[in-house]
């Protein structure tokens, strides 16, 4: 495997509701350990922009020392515009940077988005371990996209769904959470519950 993957979790406003917080950026580190064990040797990385007080320069600097083959980022409505501007910087530092996204806002407008954000090339619809799994060996392979389930593009600029991929049968086959990628943050990470 040469890809070289950067789960972003970029700069992000929080939810003042929740007072003073700093969650672990769960879906990546959940993918990322999937992708770990079914790709070994893969070179993967996590940014936590949030964790690690990169503002969007930060995260361009980093992206640039990186130097990934693939970002990879995850975004709630809330976040769509954040996801967006982390692929837009990728592609700044190097044009050739492959971007996927996922999560539940993309999944469940992939049309609008890929019409709305020229800068994301690859959009995973739902569970994403079993398909960002396929889709980094197509693309590695330069093999078939058309037959990598779940994933939403444009080819040749038309907007393309592949077929959904069914759901995972047991949960209980997935790995522990990668939280060995960003050991440095888990003591940041907390909670405060300020409305008890
Ligand atoms: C836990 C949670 C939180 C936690 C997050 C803690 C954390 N560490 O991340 C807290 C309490 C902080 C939170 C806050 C908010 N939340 Co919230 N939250 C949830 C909840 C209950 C679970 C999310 C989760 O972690 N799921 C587990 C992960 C593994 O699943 P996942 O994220 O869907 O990821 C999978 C796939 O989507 C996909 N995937 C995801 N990302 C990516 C990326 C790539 C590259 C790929 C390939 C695939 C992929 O693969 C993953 C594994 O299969 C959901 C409800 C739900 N049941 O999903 C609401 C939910 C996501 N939250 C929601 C909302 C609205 C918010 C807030 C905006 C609250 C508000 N103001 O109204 C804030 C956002 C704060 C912010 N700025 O980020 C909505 C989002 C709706 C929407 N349209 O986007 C949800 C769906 C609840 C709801 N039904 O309304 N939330």
């Amino acid at each position: 495997m040469n890809s070289k993957i950067l789960f972003v979790e970029p700069p992000r406003n929080f939810w003042f509701v929740m007072g003073e917080y700093l969650p672990p950026p769960s879906a990546l580190l959940i993918l990322a350990a999937y992708v770990e064990r079914e790709l070994p040797g893969i070179d993967i990385d996590i940014v936590d922009c949030q964790a690690d007080r990169l503002d969007w320069q930060g995260l361009e600097r980093y992206i640039e020392s990186a130097n990934p083959s693939m970002i990879l980022t995850s975004g709630f409505t809330t976040n769509a515009y954040s996801c967006a501007r982390a692929c837009e910087i990728a592609k700044t530092v190097n044009e050739d940077i492959v971007t996927i996204v996922g999560g539940i806002h993309f999944s469940f407008t992939p049309e609008e988005s890929l019409q709305s954000f020229p800068e994301m090339d690859y959009i995973v619809r739902g569970e994403g371990e079993l398909t960002v799994v396929d889709l980094i060996k197509t693309l590695e392979n330069k093999g078939k996209i058309s037959q990598v389930q779940g994933v939403s593009y444009r080819n040749n600029g038309k907007i393309t769904h592949n077929p959904a991929r069914p759901l995972i049968e047991n949960l209980d086959t997935l790995p522990y959470p990668a939280y060995h990628l960003v050991e440095e943050n888990l003591k940041r990470y907390h909670f405060t519950c300020t409305w008890v």
